[in-house]
């Protein structure tokens, strides 16, 4: 941690208190004068700090910028975000996310960006994200699992994200098989999961997620006007993005850590208890088949089952849904 960093966690330790020019020189180890210097620079940076002759520095508000500083003060996970890259514009947090993972980054390293100017879906698809509205992040993970286990993280990382949203906002969240996260029948959250494998080894996994925080209606271009929705439009609050991830980090750690112990019976039971597909009349396409049927359950590795009007079971691995109107 740099000094800033030091500066910013004993802030958020003390939240709302005075903390002295001498205390702080002692935690960040540099003298008053270097302090001094050091919070000149946070004010610069948005911090709003009040300084009290003989009482110290009090922190009166932080910027809602998504700094590592801001992140990881006060994150008590013990991998999970614990290293932040952010950056301020990025074609993609995917790529760099990866790329990091190559040097040998290590688990729960977190990339984001406050904007993408090529944002990615699936298939290829775009993803908007524009300045400042969003979390567009993408997390990196080395879970020893064999390769067909992996979309379970894919469901398990919906979860946790519909748990997030729910116990930071109060929002009813829905998940539809198997990435995006509704309010309502608005899409609020998408999750895009890529892979660096050999043979059945998984190396690392790097899942992109995607999340309208404190989008207004104005930020969505025509086409997802209709579509997309932000956690911002859906509760009327402004949301504290930062204390957003880190508690997204928390829930996750404590998720995955179960998960590589016991199994996926937990993020099973979970995701079809905040299921938005199953029971319903769907339409599937795969890349080689189209079916409709109803979508009964998830089965025991994570794959769709859809029954037919024949009675018959098909297993859905990888597809988009679309929603039909019961026959
Ligand atoms: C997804 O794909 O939903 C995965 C999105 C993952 C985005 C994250 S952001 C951080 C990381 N870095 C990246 O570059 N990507 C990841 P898919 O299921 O294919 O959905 C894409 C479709 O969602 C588009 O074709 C649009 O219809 C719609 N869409 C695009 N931007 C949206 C937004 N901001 N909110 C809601 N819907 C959107």
């Amino acid at each position: 941690m740099n000094i800033k960093q030091v500066i910013i966690k004993a802030f958020h330790d003390h939240p709302g208190e005075f903390i002295s020019g001498e205390e702080l020189s002692q935690t960040c180890g540099c003298s008053r004068t270097a302090v001094w210097k050091h919070i000149e620079e946070l004010r610069k940076d948005g911090y709003e700090v009040e300084a009290v002759r003989k009482s110290g520095y009090r922190l009166i508000a932080a910027p809602d910028r998504l700094s590592a500083a801001e992140i990881t003060a006060g994150l008590d996970t013990k991998h999970i975000g614990q290293r932040v890259i952010a950056y301020d514009e990025v074609v993609s947090t995917q790529p760099l996310a990866q790329e990091a993972a190559a040097k040998g980054a290590e688990e729960g390293t977190l990339v984001l960006a406050e904007m993408q100017t090529g944002g990615k879906g699936r298939l290829g698809r775009p993803w908007h994200s524009p300045k400042g509205t969003g979390i567009w992040m993408s997390l990196v993970i080395r879970p020893a699992i064999p390769l067909p286990k992996t979309p379970q993280i894919t469901l398990l990382t919906a979860v946790t994200v519909a748990r997030t949203i729910r116990e930071e906002t109060g929002l009813p969240v829905k998940i539809k098989w198997p990435n995006d996260i509704f309010i309502g029948d608005k899409k609020v959250c998408g999750i895009l999961t890529e892979l660096n494998a050999e043979s059945d080894r998984v190396n690392y996994l790097v899942i992109g997620i995607g999340i309208n925080a404190n989008s207004v209606e104005a930020d969505f271009p025509e086409e997802l006007a209709a579509i997309a929705t932000s956690l911002r439009i859906e509760s009327g609050q402004p949301v504290k993005r930062a204390a957003f991830i880190r508690q997204f980090c928390r829930f996750f750690e404590e998720e995955y850590d179960y998960y590589l112990q016991h199994g996926f019976e937990r993020v099973k039971t979970e995701w079809e208890k905040n299921s938005y597909t199953i029971g319903r009349w769907v339409s599937v396409q795969t890349i080689s088949q189209k079916l409709e049927g109803r979508a009964v359950a998830l089965d025991d590795e994570g794959v769709l089952m859809v029954e037919d009007e024949t009675g018959a079971i098909h297993k859905v691995y990888s597809a988009d849904v679309n929603y039909r109107a019961n026959p």
